[in-house]
């Protein structure tokens, strides 16, 4: 059985947001909500700021053909549709400003503290190690003149996971209820977050990187860190020393070269 939190009628009455989730969908099963409002947004009819909401997937998805796996009725599993009239290069700022909001979201709700693994992970420290609690996949349609036509964003949070059907992840996984000991309210958080959103969106259409706010989070910096480059699975080793207003990280190798990566997976390596 799943709870009423999530539905139309539990969600719309408390969302004070202009245009982010004014269309919002709540579906109680779907294959991946990213594919779903991906489908739509390339058939046209559907305006920006459109969320699509579930309680199961069939099909979630990672990166990278990776899953995404979630208990039913237990976690948040998000779509936002943008269209936003920036160049490609700079969605990453969508990442930024969704990571920022659920982590202030969570942070509002419950207390514990989130921080953030380059490039697209939630994670909350336990004894001094990051486990995950979310994730997010940004998807986008760009057209040959470099400009977005559409921008899909998941985000995927594990609020009411019990410790034992948490999945197996590369990132030890976890949830706000296996660190809190109590469930948490997926409809406050939901609803949090979607006005966090949209301020964050505001800032960055008046020509502000969301990087000050979203780099403070990271754990990633000042780290040894492997980097794996997604497009050439290139590995550089090195320092993550920063990241740049794209949300790139820069990493210092060995022989003092320093490396701009724009998408990848990074493995956190012990301190010598
Ligand atoms: C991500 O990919 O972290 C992006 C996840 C985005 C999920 C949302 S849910 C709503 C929307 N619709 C979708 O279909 N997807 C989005 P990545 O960095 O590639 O991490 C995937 C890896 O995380 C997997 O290979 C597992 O190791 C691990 N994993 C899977 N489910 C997890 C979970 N619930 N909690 C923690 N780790 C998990």
């Amino acid at each position: 059985m799943f709870e009423i939190d999530l539905q139309e009628t539990a969600i719309i009455p408390l969302l004070h947001t202009q245009w982010l989730g004014k269309n919002y969908i709540y579906l109680p099963e779907i294959g991946s909500t990213n594919e779903y409002l991906k489908e739509r947004a390339v058939q046209g009819n559907i305006p920006t700021g459109t969320v699509v909401a579930t309680d199961f997937q069939t099909q979630g998805k990672g990166r990278l053909q990776r899953r995404w796996e979630a208990p039913p009725g237990t976690s948040l599993l998000l779509s936002l549709l943008f269209r936003p009239a920036w160049l490609a290069e700079q969605t990453n700022w969508l990442t930024m400003i969704a990571s920022v909001a659920m982590a202030e979201a969570v942070e509002g709700e419950t207390a514990v503290p989130v921080r953030l693994k380059w490039p697209n992970d939630l994670v909350i420290k336990v004894e001094n190690v990051g486990h995950k609690v979310g994730g997010l996949l940004l998807e986008g349609d760009v057209g040959a003149d470099g400009r977005i036509r559409s921008v899909v964003l998941g985000i995927g949070l594990n609020v009411n996971i019990p410790a034992e059907q948490l999945p197996a992840g590369v990132t030890p996984p976890t949830s706000l209820l296996a660190v809190l000991g109590r469930p948490v309210s997926r409809q406050a958080l939901l609803v949090d977050f979607l006005q966090r959103v949209e301020v964050g969106m505001a800032t960055a259409a008046a020509g502000q990187s969301p990087q000050a706010a979203w780099q403070k989070r990271l754990i990633t910096l000042g780290q040894n860190v492997q980097v794996t480059h997604t497009g050439t699975k290139q590995a550089i080793s090195g320092v993550a020393e920063g990241t740049n207003a794209l949300g790139h990280l820069l990493v210092r190798d060995g022989a003092g070269r320093l490396h701009t990566i724009t998408a990848g997976d990074v493995t956190l390596r012990m301190k010598t």
